[in-house]
């Protein structure tokens, strides 16, 4: 049996490694209850034994008194006429694996089962055998034992607004922070986290853009307003006031990245020009002001 075995696993078969008793303690031992002592990595780092993934267990484990245990299809390429195998669900193990000797070992028989502690690797629990009776993976007794594996529980929940970790007793735990975030939400600022969440202060158009005054002849300068991204600015004749409604003599400096424009048009002689700005960004415009009368200035010079 373990010379047709070892024929078979040298017959081109890779191993995926074996992420059992990381720590090199001895941690690779499980007791069945007829068979004695079960090595779930009796070729030592590297060799055939298990492999503890996400979705399963793969590889071989070495049974003294039954030889070779399978625990997965995969092994022998035979998932096709008999797809058997152990899965991994965050830890809890189900399926079967298999033993010449031994017969199918069932990891969640009724009453009993294998887990793996997602945040200590260590396992823990009995699986069943109808030929080999419990097989434990564990005890605190006067001879203890265990399995353990590198593998670890993802206790990542994809939400920033939270700090993961990963306890041995309790198991992962989120707990919400206040770091500062990204909501999506163009028009929301200072995102910052609470309660889990992340959310901003609703952002509006900015307010009306203060301190306006040519600085020299041709250049017009602002004072910057809140939230805002860019500015436009409107330019008109002096003999066409009020301001609007639209195009006609009035000319626009759009989306302007700064607080001021420089005007290389001059009036015509005798006329002078007025300037108005506004401040924009990715939720509104801003007004231009009220006429001296109260009402809003309106053009729509400027998109
Ligand atoms: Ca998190
Ligand atoms: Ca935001
Ligand atoms: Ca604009």
């Amino acid at each position: 049996m373990l010379l047709v075995i070892l024929i078979l696993l040298a017959g081109g078969l890779a191993f995926a490694g074996t992420n059992i008793d990381p720590t090199s303690d001895g941690s690779k031992y499980a007791w069945a209850e007829n068979l004695g002592w079960i090595n779930l990595q009796p070729g030592g780092p590297g060799g055939p034994g298990v492999e503890v993934s996400d979705s399963g267990l793969a590889g071989w484990a070495w049974a003294e008194n039954a030889g070779w245990i399978s625990l997965s299809c995969q092994n022998t390429s035979s998932c096709a006429t008999n797809a058997y195998g152990v899965t991994n669900s965050l830890g809890t193990l189900s399926g079967y694996a298999w033993s010449e000797n031994a017969g199918w070992i069932n990891f969640a028989p009724t009453g009993a089962g294998v887990v793996i502690n997602g945040c200590s690797g260590v396992f823990g629990g009995r699986a069943w055998s109808e030929n080999a009776g419990w097989i434990t993976f564990s005890s605190t007794g006067p001879n203890p034992y265990q399995v353990a594996t590198s593998w670890r529980l993802n206790c990542n929940d994809n939400n920033p607004c939270t700090d993961d970790s990963c306890n041995a007793a309790t198991g992962c735990a989120h707990t919400n922070n206040t770091a500062s975030c990204d909501d999506g939400n163009a028009c929301t600022a200072s995102d910052v986290c609470g309660g889990g969440v992340c959310s901003g202060t609703t952002v509006t158009a900015p307010p009306e853009t203060q301190t306006l005054l040519a600085s020299d002849a041709t250049t017009f300068i602002w004072a910057a307003a809140t939230i805002a991204t860019r500015y436009d600015v409107v330019r008109g004749g002096l003999g066409a006031l009020p301001v609007g409604p639209d195009g006609g003599d009035e000319f626009c400096f759009d989306n302007l990245p700064g607080t001021s424009v420089s005007d290389s048009v001059d009036p015509a002689p005798g006329t002078r020009f007025w300037y108005l700005s506004r401040g924009e960004n990715a939720c509104g415009n801003g007004p231009y002001g009220q006429q001296s009368n109260g009402t809003q200035r309106i053009t729509t010079t400027c998109p």
